[in-house]
């Protein structure tokens, strides 16, 4: 972005004196490789004395704001950047939650990001043509608040399984969040926990919210532990930014009703933005709902998700077992005996063919 587009965005973006809640840089902490790599970085920088470590706490219409330890400033990108957007995608583009080396020109008051440090971990999905072009969600994550809405219906078990899948993936931890537990019945929601945990199983923490009635943020509390950053997901209506409010105590972020009819939200949120809970939790960042998770190239998502299927499947007797109808499948025997959860089977298969699906269309010389 020019310097012309970076003033008429940076008019329409909100005054930084205007930001509640936002992490400061203690918050935030980078890991030892990070600095070790900004002190590198610097080392064979033209201008040294110019970089700041900082960390990149929230993106409005793509435009980064940074905490480094000293201040807080809206930033843009370094020429180079436009560059290696066309060849490799947006992998290399700040993502919120990203470690950056940021240039600060005496007497400038916008920040440029001249790199992008090493991801200690990468929550990120599939969009585009191509396998590898991915949307990198949030970066240096350590949990992922998995957000289902209670009280419309069943809860979408293919939908936190999804997510399960791109936790993985990405090494960070699952957090299932059921929302809006006072809309519905005591018995409606014991029902809907037992399918959520024999989805999940015993490993994946689930916590029950109100925040109309402030049921469970003790639960999810626990679960955002200071020095470390989560990210919320799951689809706009879900109750994501309301219930970060609920837990920062006051209205800090922007929030929309549902439609009646489908309980579909409008797509409220539309930036990126990390939050420092009060006390002893830690950074949460609010983005926006999304419609779709696909599953491209997520195969060593799918076995961490799946592990005891994946072991299972090494019986089968041919190697592209689907565990529907084939003889000799270990899978559907190890399901018979009790050793596997059918439900879990059920969804897993869904996964899986979706991704063979994907793996062929998008790049026929990979198999599953
Ligand atoms: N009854 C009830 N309604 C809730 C609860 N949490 C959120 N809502 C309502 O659900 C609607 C959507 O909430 P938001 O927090 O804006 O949803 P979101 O997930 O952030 O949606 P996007 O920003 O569009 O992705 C609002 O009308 C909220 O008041 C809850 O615990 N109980
Ligand atoms: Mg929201
Ligand atoms: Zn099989």
């Amino acid at each position: 972005m020019g310097q012309a587009d970076a003033a008429r965005v940076g008019a329409a973006l909100p005054k930084i004196d205007a930001l509640e809640d936002v992490p400061a840089f203690t918050d935030v902490r980078p890991s030892d490789e990070q600095r070790a790599a900004f002190e590198a970085f610097c080392a064979a920088a033209e201008t040294p004395g110019e970089m700041h470590l900082g960390c990149v706490v929230r993106l409005d219409r793509g435009f980064p704001l940074v905490v480094t330890a000293e201040r807080m400033l809206r930033a843009e990108h370094a020429v180079g950047f436009a560059k290696q957007d066309k060849e490799k995608g947006d992998g290399l583009l700040p993502a919120v939650g990203d470690w950056v080396a940021l240039r600060l020109a005496p007497g400038h008051d916008m920040g440029v990001i001249e790199r992008v440090l090493p991801r200690r971990t990468v929550f990120e999905r599939w969009r585009g043509k191509n396998r590898g072009e991915r949307q990198v969600l949030c970066a240096n994550v350590d949990a992922i608040l998995v957000v289902q809405p209670l009280g419309a219906g069943e809860v979408l078990l293919g939908r936190i399984a999804r997510s399960l899948v791109l936790a993985a993936d990405c090494g960070a931890e699952p957090i299932v969040v059921l929302t809006k537990a006072d809309r519905c019945s005591e018995e409606e929601r014991e029902g809907e926990v037992a399918r959520v945990r024999r989805l999940v199983g015993g490993g994946v923490r689930v916590v029950v919210t109100s925040s109309a009635t402030g049921e469970g943020l003790d639960g999810v509390r626990a679960c955002v532990p200071a020095g470390t950053c989560s990210m919320i997901l799951g689809e706009s209506g879900a109750g994501k930014s309301t219930l970060l409010n609920t837990l920062l105590g006051h209205d800090a972020l922007e929030t929309g009703a549902v439609r009646a009819r489908d309980d579909a939200g409008r797509h409220t949120t539309v930036a990126r933005v990390m939050v420092k809970l009060p006390g002893s939790c830690g950074v949460v960042t609010d983005a926006p709902g999304l419609r779709s998770l696909p599953l491209v190239g997520h195969e060593r998502g799918l076995a961490r998700a799946f592990p005891e299927i994946v072991e299972a499947s090494r019986g089968c007797r041919f190697n592209d077992c689907t565990h529907t109808h084939e003889p000799g499948c270990s899978v559907r025997a190890a399901v018979e005996a009790g050793e596997i959860d059918e439900l879990r089977l059920e969804v897993f298969k869904g996964l899986a063919s979706e991704m063979r699906v994907s793996a062929q269309s998008l790049d026929p010389d990979i198999h599953l």
